[in-house]
């Protein structure tokens, strides 16, 4: 390994900037001043030298032809994608003008910053970003876009969004994957399932669809979309009839459970069966294994949380690992999210007492089509996108487009590429990639903090987020201290969290020396003493929830938009449920400009049963239309049974294509979960038909 990040030839360590579980440790292959390749580093007792295909053509990324070099104003006719070069000097001065012009005519609320997370570094989206916009006084963004629900409803249960650590999970017996395609979408964990299963584990998956992982899987259980919780309530109706229960751990550990065992008496077999077209037979073979097998895990993924009622459903599964003990044991109990486990110093990162107007408005990033057409008392008079993609990623993208091809908005994009959103633009400003920058890595799974430092030089005249921030503070004249913060600054200080004992030992100058270093966590599980609940315990039964109007006991909720067994709660117009999950070789939108993952994914289609196509003549490799009151769509149809009848699956967020049909969020809708304001993607319903004349 190198020392020295900017030589030309060699081996430098790296991370993945990239939204995903497993935040791995990379080595970057360097010859003559060019990266060459990119592999996983085998010494990373997580990466394990593994990463995905995606990341494996990372050079193809940042090399690429279309990469933006320079500042870009627009010329054309908004969304056109015409632009002319600038200089920064330019750009800062048209920025500020504009944001001093509005500040005066409408306050700072009128403008909206627009970030997620196309790169995780927390200096370049929580830090000096976060400065600058809470000193600007700018309205506030809800990050809901993600996993949100299922972590709200996560932490009703447990108080934490953590569970089991990744690598106990070799010593798992059964591993239940509820909801997550994790041979796409945290390859690691498959990895680590695949020792267990050596070790004589049995794979369960539970999905609406069986993709790659449910083809892996030992036993694939196929269910209706948005029924989870329903089958999570089957499961523990059986544990409690059959006494496959632990009521030492129920006494000692939780609260409400007489309360449960009564409830549960709802859901038997049979009416959860006719709810989420899981056979009897199958529901009570799931309930004796995970009611027999010890440890086991449920790795609780993102997709069911997509759904109106996702922030109950992962809520209710996180009940079951408490019925049968599992907390207590090895490679025993779940995990949704470990975020909770590194958390940094937010506030020292992202020093909200820069900002005047605490009150200000937050906007829910799912809605930012309705905020753009119909936020008034100010208006949004100008749009700050920033490691997100929004024209593709956000919900009802109709909507969203409608907001951006208003003549009085200023739209600024900061990004690597011309993306669906840079083209509706007023200025365009060139980001690097991770690579090219300083940053600090936390994982959301796994326990490693990990540090980047520049492996190339900056390419053309981009700028990192943190410098633009900075930049642009100046600019404004903004003179408070933390905008002389250093980058080495703000590591120092995001790492300093007295609140957070696991960042125990990490420091600056040990990143530095190997590039990663664990969070100082046991063997244990020492929060399972003292839950920051309010009984302190794991909450079967929720006060807080019956104090906010919802049921205080795990509960099945139907769908608003989509069916069950027992209801049918949407217009018989759109009586297709669609789903519409990542694909293997996109990270979000991500790479789905770069052609030779393209190439892999070969086209958007719309997977559908062999009886919903045979209804409306449609084969394999026609042209279909996919509608609802949304939007519309063309794909190309795929007939398969990977699903059940009535739901049809559309897998990868793809940038818009050339007749602008391909963009999958014009059929979505920006109605919010039960929970964290989270998005309901995959409570959608459509109507298929065959464009073949
Ligand atoms: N290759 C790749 N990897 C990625 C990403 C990517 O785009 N591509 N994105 C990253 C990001 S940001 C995230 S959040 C994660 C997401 O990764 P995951 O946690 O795997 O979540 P999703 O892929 O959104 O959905 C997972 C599964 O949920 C299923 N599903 C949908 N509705 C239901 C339901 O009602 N019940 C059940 N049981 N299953 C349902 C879908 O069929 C899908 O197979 O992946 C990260 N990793
Ligand atoms: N229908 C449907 N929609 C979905 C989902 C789904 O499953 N189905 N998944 C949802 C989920 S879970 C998520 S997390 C969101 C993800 O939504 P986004 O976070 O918007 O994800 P990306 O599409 O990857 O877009 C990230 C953008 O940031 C840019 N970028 C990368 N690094 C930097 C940088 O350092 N600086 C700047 N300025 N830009 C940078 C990238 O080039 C890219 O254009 O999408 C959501 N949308
Ligand atoms: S996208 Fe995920 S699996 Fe691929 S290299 Fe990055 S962290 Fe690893
Ligand atoms: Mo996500």
């Amino acid at each position: 390994m190198t020392a020295n990040r900017i030589q030309d030839n060699g081996i430098f360590h790296s991370v993945c900037p990239l939204d995903c579980p497993d935040t791995c440790s990379l080595h970057v292959y360097k010859e003559e001043g060019r990266i060459t390749k990119v592999r996983g580093n085998p010494e990373h007792p997580v990466t394990q030298g593994a990463i995905c295909n995606k990341v494996r053509h990372m050079a193809e990324r940042i090399y690429h032809p279309e990469r933006l070099l320079y500042p870009m104003k627009r010329v054309g006719k908004k969304g056109h994608g015409e632009f002319e070069r600038i200089t920064w000097e330019e750009a800062i001065a048209e920025i500020t003008s504009r944001f001093h012009q509005i500040i005066n005519r409408s306050g700072s609320e009128a403008i909206l910053p627009y970030s997620f997370y196309g790169n995780m570094g927390v200096l370049n989206a929580d830090g000096m970003d976060r400065r600058f916009f809470h000193r600007l006084g700018s309205s506030q963004l809800n990050q809901t876009i993600c996993s949100i629900a299922g972590n709200v409803g996560y932490a009703y249960t447990m108080g934490i969004t953590g569970g089991l650590q990744p690598e106990e999970t070799v010593d798992s017996k059964l591993i239940i994957i509820w909801g997550g395609n994790l041979v796409s979408t945290n390859m690691h964990q498959v990895m680590l399932a695949e020792k267990a299963r050596k070790r004589g584990a049995k794979v369960v998956v539970i999905d609406v669809h069986q993709n790659q992982t449910g083809k892996w899987a030992d036993w694939f259980i196929p269910l209706r979309p948005g029924t989870d919780a329903a089958l999570a309530l089957g499961m523990m109706h059986v544990l409690f009839k059959q006494g496959m229960v632990n009521e030492d751990f129920l006494t000692q550990y939780t609260h409400g459970y007489d309360e449960l065992r009564e409830h549960v008496l709802a859901y038997s077999p049979d009416r959860v069966a006719a709810i989420t077209g899981v056979p009897v037979d199958d529901i009570f073979k799931l309930s004796q294994m995970y009611g027999e097998i010890s440890p086991s895990f449920i790795r609780i993924g993102n997709g069911l949380q997509h759904h109106d009622n996702g922030g109950m459903a992962v809520r209710t599964i996180a009940c079951l690992p408490a019925l049968t003990g599992q907390w207590k044991l090895r490679g025993g109990g779940a995990t949704k999210s470990n975020g909770w486990y590194a958390r940094l110093n937010e506030t020292a990162l992202s020093c909200p007492q820069l900002r005047k107007n605490p009150e200000a408005r937050v906007i829910n990033m799912n809605q930012l089509g309705e905020a753009l057409n119909q936020l008034k008392n100010p208006p949004i008079e100008a749009l700050f996108v920033y490691n997100s993609n929004p024209v593709v990623v956000a919900p009802d993208a109709n909507e969203v487009i409608n907001g951006l091809l208003r003549e009085d908005l200023f739209t600024v994009v900061h990004d690597l590429f011309l993306t669906d959103t840079a083209k509706y633009a007023d200025l365009v400003l060139p980001a690097t990639s991770s690579f090219e920058n300083t940053d600090l890595y936390k994982s959301y799974w796994h326990p490693y903090i990990q540090l980047q430092e520049p492996v190339i030089p900056v390419l053309g005249e981009s700028k990192s987020n943190f410098e633009l921030f900075k930049r642009l503070a100046q600019a404004m004249g903004f003179e408070d201290s933390p905008f002389q913060d250093t980058e080495e600054d703000l590591i120092q200080q995001a790492l300093d969290n007295p609140a957070n004992p696991y960042l125990q030992g990490i420091t600056l100058e040990g990143l530095k020396e190997k590039g990663w270093m664990k969070l100082a966590l046991g063997q244990e599980k020492p929060y399972l003493k003292r839950l920051p609940t309010p009984s302190g315990r794991i909450e079967l039964f929720s006060e807080r929830l019956k104090l906010e109007g919802k049921p205080a006991l795990p509960e099945y909720i139907p769908l608003e938009e989509g069916y069950d067994g027992e209801s049918l709660s949407s217009a018989e117009s759109f009586p297709l449920m669609l789903i519409t999950p990542p694909n293997h070789n996109y990270l979000n939108s991500t790479f789905a400009n770069v052609e030779k993952l393209q190439n892999m994914e070969k086209m958007p289609t719309l997977q559908m049963h062999p009886e919903d196509a045979a209804h409306r003549g449609i084969k394999t490799g026609d042209q279909i239309k996919v509608w609802n009151a949304r939007g519309e769509c063309q794909l190309s149809a795929w007939v398969t049974e990977a699903m059940l009848p009535g739901v049809v699956v559309s897998q990868g967020l793809w940038w818009e294509g050339p007749s602008g049909s391909q963009l999958i969020n014009k059929l979505t809708s920006n109605r919010l979960a039960d929970m964290g304001g989270g998005a309901t993607f995959f409570s959608t319903t459509v109507q298929v038909e065959s464009l073949r004349t």
